[in-house]
């Protein structure tokens, strides 16, 4: 498969809500979209960076120069198998992961295309319907995070997350119980507690979550493990599993139950994969997390959702959450059960809207390869 060209865009657009973590509000994203032509058919992929380095390392701007700079450069004109061998002919840049996946992804939706394969069928995929859950971010009271959640609900979402910081948790997490003392209900503090909050953790275990996620410092595992054996609760952990060595390092020390594999903080489908695998061997369920993506993002995450392993309900929520139009069509939606049917079409299954994405784009460059090069 020839990748002759590769086109960079920055698209912005506003959430129909603003999203706020431990760690900031979020109101308009900044995303960039990688598209590979290859021999007749566009892959997309997108960077699911944020616009600050606040998640992780990567911002949309570092991810936008990596990608220029390194990435872009190596692979345009390459002749690659497809996704599984793309990372092979890139640079030795380290980490960056963001900028990677959102390459690789577009390669393996390319190389599903020329397959003719459902995308989630290529990565492995044998699910046909994915589980719904919902993110639901920290709001201004008590009152509008019920009312959050008493629609999210009605919208049939089979697990609410909510996100705790030091001051928004155990009086949340109280209130949420006594309202709906059986849904199943999880809390991610993306990295807002120490070891010094351990008597506070610990009374986290009385809400009966299905899950705490991330408490702990981004890059930690070690430290995880201590929580664990002091917790009833499961952990799960999302920041601090970059690849395939850290899943199997935070399985082999317990410092987790569960895990959040994202495509972006991992580097692409190749290592979620390799996450998966490493998971499904030591029975240790997973589910796909999100990063406020657009339509593109959304269709690999739910491709990657579809892996026999991913038996949580993920954070892969309908479009209309996030957007006022989403830039594929059809649109991300739900089911009343709460489930997203896998698409059988080929490809990532969800057409780019054109038109609407080059409105949306405020900058854009087209990395050609050099012609004669093999
Ligand atoms: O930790 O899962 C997270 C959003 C931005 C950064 C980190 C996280 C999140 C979410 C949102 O929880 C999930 C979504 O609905 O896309
Ligand atoms: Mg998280």
């Amino acid at each position: 498969m020839k990748i002759e060209a590769i086109t960079l865009r920055e698209i912005r657009m506003p959430l129909v809500r603003f999203f706020e973590t431990s760690f900031g509000r979020t109101s308009e994203r900044r995303i960039l979209l990688v598209t590979v032509h290859c021999e007749g058919v566009e892959g997309w992929g997108e960077c699911t960076a944020g616009e600050h380095p606040f998640y992780c390392e990567e911002s949309t701007d570092t991810a936008w120069m990596v990608l220029r700079d390194y990435l872009a450069p190596a692979l345009a004109g390459a002749e690659v198998e497809g996704g599984r061998d793309a990372a092979r002919h890139m640079p030795a840049v380290r980490g960056h992961r963001m900028a990677k996946a959102a390459l690789e992804n577009a390669i393996w939706d390319a190389e599903a295309q020329q397959r003719q394969l459902p995308l989630s069928r290529l990565v492995g995929g044998t699910r046909e319907e994915l589980p719904a859950g919902v993110s639901i971010g920290i709001q201004d009271s008590h009152e509008q995070l019920l009312e959050t959640i008493a629609r999210e609900l009605e919208a049939g979402y089979q697990r609410i997350k909510i996100k705790v910081k030091p001051g928004w948790d155990l009086d949340v997490l109280e209130k949420v119980r006594e309202k709906w003392p059986k849904i199943a209900l999880s809390c991610d503090a993306n990295s807002a507690y120490t070891l010094d909050d351990l008597e506070h953790l610990k009374k986290f275990d009385q809400y009966r979550l299905l899950m705490l996620e991330q408490p702990l410092w981004s890059d930690e595992i070690f430290l995880h493990g201590l929580l664990q054996r002091e917790l009833t609760t499961s952990l799960c952990l999302d920041e601090c599993i970059l690849s395939a060595r850290h899943a199997l390092a935070a399985i082999e020390w317990k410092a987790c139950r569960i895990l959040n594999i994202k495509l972006g903080r991992v580097g692409g489908f190749s290592e979620a994969i390799r996450v998966h695998d490493v998971a499904y061997r030591a029975a240790i369920p997973v589910w796909c997390g999100g990063m406020l993506e657009s339509g593109v993002g959304r269709a690999h995450n739910l491709a990657l959702s579809s892996l026999t392993g991913f038996t949580l309900p993920g954070d892969v929520s309908a479009s209309a959450r996030y957007w006022q139009e989403d830039i594929v069509d059809p649109e991300i939606t739900v089911t009343p059960q709460g489930e997203i049917p896998v698409s059988t079409a080929t490809g990532r299954g969800y057409e780019v809207k054109r038109e609407l994405i080059e409105r949306l784009t405020v900058r854009q460059e087209l990395v050609r390869g050099l012609t004669g090069a093999s």
